[in-house]
């Protein structure tokens, strides 16, 4: 017999409500904490959250933040992240967000509670809808290009299938998924036997396409004299990070990395050379990088903000292990050679390989130069990411928003095992403030559950990207969450400053007084004021690096950095000067 969660008393239901069902599998998919916006048409479904252990509602201010920090919360885990949104208003509010996780491959799960089914077919004008005669999937058609897979739950049967199937395509294709739930079904019965089994989430593989191509591989690494490994970001969304990093201990070559796949590898590893970006990379990097005869890269992205605006040059047999294939010397496999697959036989082929020992060009490179500035007391852009690198420790969790924070700190060399994030290819300002609290939730989780070190969230906004999205830093304090938040306050819009317009009107923006923020937000007066920091010169921001509550934050710690509004970092001027057609 079945309680009324349509559980049975023995513990093994025949059927469980489908909104339960679907919340069970996300959870076991590695998710605990679920983010969005409540309305009409979803709050049964977010009923159902609470019958499931250990899955937490979080709720954000709105539901781009809430589709952010899902974003942020799935690449800290390498799993997926979560949210709800209501019909209409509410889908297509996320949608900018959900659009920057399908251009960077994230994996996160779209919840939509839907108007009814006699609604829908009845195409009743119900609030939220447009027009007389309402298509209520309109929304849901808006979204198509940019999701991998959905669920347009329209019965009962076949939903568990259906939930399964677009959970696992959310993993293989590494990018967001929607389920559509129509308000009328969050309680119907549905089998349960299948939550039993844990769900495949590996992509199929043709272990000897992948045997041969993986072979290829090493018979063309063997007949380099100067070859050398590039890892990218999608290594990292392919969840192939440990096998990346075994694989270049195995191989043992000089490795270079981009902006988005900076961190995957530790730079102070003795392989490790820097990142190659074409023309805007580091003094000596672009002629070292090119003097290799053969270049093997993992899980390439190659856009413009990611290429140095596509001034790479990659030898013409460059092999690439891509997502769901390989490309070698102009041959490329089917797509059933996942990344992972590959880089783990080639760390088995690897030990056997006679591969050319390539000294690690980094020790021929001359010195980082000094900067003409280095003796201002201002705060300065050569100066501040260097510095601000110094102070960070392992398991680091960075993001650098889209500004010139973005472009700085890839200069500085991160301790180990830093995750480094930044929305590079999709570059929608606002992300990083609430994708900071997904991640900060994601570290607790991490902690809580694996015992993994709690890493510090480290928020390196500008003072332009912060207004977007400022009110989730209320939600931070909420969640009683301990993020550093460095506002780089350089009086507006500083990058499209030096784009064009340096001084137009247009790249001024609202001036917020960041002393009050915290208590806005809600925090006790008296901690606010302790937790709230001014920099308006070095000496001022040295003083307050070495603040152990800023070092060792229990609580919300905000760090304004004033800095002049047409300082920007080399990166930034070169890639400008540089920019393709
Ligand atoms: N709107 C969105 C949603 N995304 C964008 N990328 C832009 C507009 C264009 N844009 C790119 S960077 C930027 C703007 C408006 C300014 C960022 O300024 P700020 O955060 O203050 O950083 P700074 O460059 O001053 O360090």
């Amino acid at each position: 017999m079945a309680n009324t969660n349509g559980v049975a008393e023995n513990g093994h239901a025949s059927t469980v409500p489908l909104g339960r069902y679907l919340w069970e599998r996300i959870h076991q998919i590695g998710v605990n904490h679920i983010f969005g916006v409540p309305g009409d048409f979803n709050l049964t479904l977010l009923d159902h959250i609470y019958d499931v252990d250990g899955l937490e509602w979080v709720g954000n201010t709105n539901e781009l933040n809430a589709a952010y920090a899902a974003d942020g919360y799935a690449r800290v885990k390498n799993g997926a992240g979560c949210l709800v949104t209501t019909h209409g208003v509410g889908e297509l509010s996320a949608l900018n967000a959900i659009a920057g996780s399908m251009t960077e491959q994230v994996k996160v799960i779209h919840v939509v509670g839907q108007t009814s089914l006699k609604m829908q077919r009845n195409r009743m004008m119900i609030h939220h809808s447009i027009g007389f005669s309402p298509d209520h999937q309109m929304f849901n058609h808006a979204a198509r290009a940019f999701r991998v897979a959905a669920a347009e739950i329209q019965k009962a049967e076949g939903a568990a299938e259906e939930i399964d199937r677009v959970l696992r395509e959310c993993f293989v294709k590494s990018g967001p998924v929607y389920f559509f739930v129509p308000i009328d079904l969050v309680d119907v019965p549905v089998p349960s036997k299948a939550l039993q089994t844990p769900l495949n989430l590996e992509p199929e593989a043709d272990s000897q396409a992948v045997e041969d191509a993986s072979r290829a591989i090493m018979d063309t690494l063997s007949s380099s004299k100067n070859p050398a490994l590039f890892v990218d970001c999608l290594v990292h969304r392919h969840q192939a990070v440990a096998e990346a990093k075994q694989l270049v201990d195995k191989l043992a070559m000089p490795v270079y990395t981009s902006n988005m796949g900076k961190g995957i590898i530790d730079e102070t590893h003795e392989h490790y050379v820097d990142i190659y970006n074409g023309g805007p990379s580091r003094p000596g990097i672009e002629k070292a990088f090119e003097q290799h005869d053969l270049i093997l890269i993992l899980g390439n992205l190659p856009s413009d903000t990611n290429s140095g605006g596509f001034t790479r040059h990659l030898p013409p047999n460059t092999i690439y292990v891509n997502s769901h294939h390989v490309e070698i010397k102009g041959w490329k496999t089917s797509s059933k050679v996942p990344l992972k697959a590959v880089v783990k036989k080639l760390n088995e082929l690897a030990s056997s390989a006679k591969i050319q020992k390539v000294e690690n060009p980094k020790h021929k490179l001359p010195e980082r130069p000094l900067e003409d500035d280095r003796d201002s007391k201002e705060v300065t852009q050569s100066y501040i990411w260097h510095r601000m690198a110094e102070w960070m420790q392992p398991h680091d969790v960075v993001f650098g928003e889209t500004g010139t924070a973005a472009f700085g700190l890839p200069d500085a060399t991160f301790p180990k095992d830093t995750n480094w994030i930044t929305q590079t290819y999709y570059g929608s300002i606002g992300y990083a403030t609430p994708a900071a609290l997904g991640a900060d939730l994601a570290l607790s989780d991490l902690t809580k559950h694996k015992g993994d070190p709690r890493g510090r969230t480290l928020l390196v906004t500008g003072d332009g990207s912060m207004m977007l999205t400022v009110q989730e830093i209320g939600n931070m304090i909420k969640q009683k969450l301990q993020p550093i938040i460095f506002v780089i306050n350089n009086a507006g819009y500083t990058i499209e400053r030096v784009i064009h317009g340096a001084r137009c009107s247009y790249n001024d923006i609202v001036p917020f007084n960041y002393t009050h923020m915290l208590q806005f937000f809600h925090m006790d007066e008296s901690e606010a004021k302790k937790c709230f920091h001014k920099a308006t010169n070095k000496a001022e921001l040295e003083e307050i690096l070495a603040k152990d509550s800023v070092k060792n934050p229990k609580s919300v710690q905000v760090v304004e950095i004033m800095m002049d509004m047409l300082d920007v970092p080399w990166r930034l001027s070169t890639q400008i000067a540089t920019r393709g057609p």
